[in-house]
């Protein structure tokens, strides 16, 4: 116990574990009704995306059905979905996000 105690290696092993926050995705679902523009808006506003990156990002959620916008901690993430979710709201689309842990 003595000898595992004053392990450096042990130690170090221990805190490296403890200090590693759990990271979250945010995803982004496709669906019938929400316009693109939208979309890419919201890709800007929320998820800091250049006008580039927005429509490509946009595009692949339309074909795939889904796409990473970022990835958080779990309440940074959970503001996220909930702002988006919110935003979607107020301009009565059905936009969907999601989190998920990124393991
Ligand atoms: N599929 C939508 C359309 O054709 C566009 C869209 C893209 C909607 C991505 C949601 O997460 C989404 N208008």
């Amino acid at each position: 116990m003595g000898e595992r105690l004053n392990d450096p290696n042990v130690v170090l092993e221990e805190k490296t574990k403890l200090d590693k926050p759990k990271l979250f995705r945010v995803l982004l679902l496709n669906d019938d009704y929400t316009t693109m523009e939208f979309v890419i808006f919201v890709l800007q506003a929320v998820f800091h995306k250049d006008s580039e990156d927005a429509h490509t990002l946009m595009w692949q959620i339309h074909q795939s059905g889904a796409g990473i916008c970022g990835v958080f901690t779990y309440e940074i993430a959970e503001m996220k979905v909930a702002t988006v979710e919110e935003m979607a709201r107020q301009n009565e689309f059905p936009l969907r996000a999601i989190m998920e842990e990124d393991e």
